[in-house]
C-alpha cells in the first residue's frame, strides 16, 4: 500500500504532493514501483496535527482519486469523515482507512455498511493533537488486541461484513518506542484475530530514534519491520517507498514459502485489482 498524502503537514512528506497534479503523478509512480493499493489522505494525522474541515479535505482528495482510478490500483481513502469516505467511494475508492476505527464520525459505520468496500480499523490512543503525551497501557499488545477485537465486533454489529474488515495496530499512534517495538515483536497475537493485518511503520520516528536517521533515510528501518511483520503474518504494508519495500517483501515472501510463482492476490475482496508482479504473495499480502 503506497502512501499519497495530499497534505501540507504530514511528518515525512508534508507539502510534497499537495498540488493535485503532483499527487496524481506521485500515485502513478508508486503504482509503477509495485503498489497494489494507493492510500490517499487529505488530513495529516502526525502527532500535534490540527484537524482539517470537510470541504478542504474533499477539495484535496477527490480530484486525485478521480485521476488515479483509471490507472488500475485499488484506492484507499485515509479519512475518518463519512462525507469524505462517501465522496471517495463514488470517485473509485474501494477501501476506507479510518484511523479512528469508526469512533471519529457517528455516520461512518452506517455508510460503510451500505457499501461493498473494505474497511481498515486502526488503533489509536487519544487523538493526533495529544496522543504522544505520555501514552500508557497495562500491556500494550493485550490492550490493542482487546480494542481491535471490540471494534471488529462493533463494525459487524453495525452491518459491516466481517470479511471486509482489516485491522491495524496503529504504530506511532499514542505509543512510545517500547510500545511500538512490543507490538511489532508480538504481532502474531494480533494476526490471531483472524483478519488481514495492516502495518504502517514507514519512516516513523521510532525508526529514527533507533538509527539516528531523518525521515527520508529510514527505508532500511522500514523494511526491517515490514519483513518481520510479513513473517509474523501481516498482509498489508503501508509505505512511502514502494519500490524498496516491494522488492524486500517479494524476496521475503518467496523465502518464507520456499518457492516462487507469478500469480498475485490482495486481501478479502474477490473483485480486487492487482498489479502484475514478478512474485506471488501470501494470500492477501499487498
Ligand atoms: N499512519 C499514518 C496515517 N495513516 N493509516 C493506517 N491504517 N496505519 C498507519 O500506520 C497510518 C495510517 C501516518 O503516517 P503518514 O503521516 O506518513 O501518512
Amino acid at each position: 500500500m503506497g502512501v499519497v498524502n495530499v497534505t501540507p503537514d504530514s511528518f515525512s512528506d508534508g507539502g510534497a504532493w499537495l498540488d493535485p497534479g503532483a499527487a496524481v503523478a506521485h500515485g502513478s509512480d508508486l503504482v509503477r514501483q509495485g503498489a497494489d493499493i494507493l492510500d490517499i489522505g487529505g488530513e495529516s494525522t502526525r502527532p500535534g496535527a490540527e484537524p482539517v474541515d470537510t470541504a478542504e479535505e474533499l477539495r484535496r482528495v477527490v480530484p486525485v482519486l478521480v485521476e488515479l482510478a483509471p490507472l488500475g490500483p485499488r484506492l484507499s481513502i485515509d479519512t475518518s469523515k463519512a462525507l469524505v469516505a462517501e465522496a471517495a467511494l463514488q470517485a473509485g475508492a474501494t477501501i476506507v482507512n479510518d484511523v479512528t476505527a469508526l469512533r471519529g464520525d457517528p455516520d461512518m459505520a452506517a455508510l460503510l455498511a451500505e457499501h461493498d468496500c473494505d474497511v481498515c480499523l486502526m488503533h489509536m490512543l487519544g487523538e493526533p493533537r495529544t496522543m504522544q503525551r505520555d501514552p500508557r497501557y497495562d500491556d500494550v499488545v493485550d490492550d490493542v488486541k482487546a480494542f481491535l477485537s471490540e471494534r471488529l465486533e462493533y463494525a459487524v454489529a453495525q452491518g459491516i461484513a466481517e470479511e471486509r474488515v482489516w485491522l491495524d495496530p496503529g504504530i506511532g499512534f499514542g505509543k512510545t518506542i517500547e510500545h511500538n517495538l512490543g507490538l511489532l515483536r508480538r504481532l502474531g497475537e494480533l494476526v490471531a484475530l483472524g483478519r488481514p493485518l495492516v502495518v504502517g511503520t514507514s519512516r516513523k520516528s521510532f525508526l529514527g530514534t533507533i538509527t539516528g536517521r531523518g525521515p527520508l533515510e529510514r527505508i532500511p528501518g522500514t523494511i526491517a519491520t515490514n519483513v518481520l511483520a510479513l513473517a509474523a503474518g501481516a498482509r498489508v504494508f503501508r509505505v512511502h517507498d514502494v519500490a524498496e519495500a516491494r522488492d524486500a517483501l517479494d524476496v521475503a515472501a518467496a523465502t518464507l514459502r520456499g518457492r516462487w510463482a507469478k500469480e498475485t492476490t490482495t486481501p478479502t475482496t474477490p473483485s480486487t485489482t492487482t498489479s502484475s508482479t514478478t512474485t506471488s504473495r501470501p494470500s492477501g499480502r499487498s
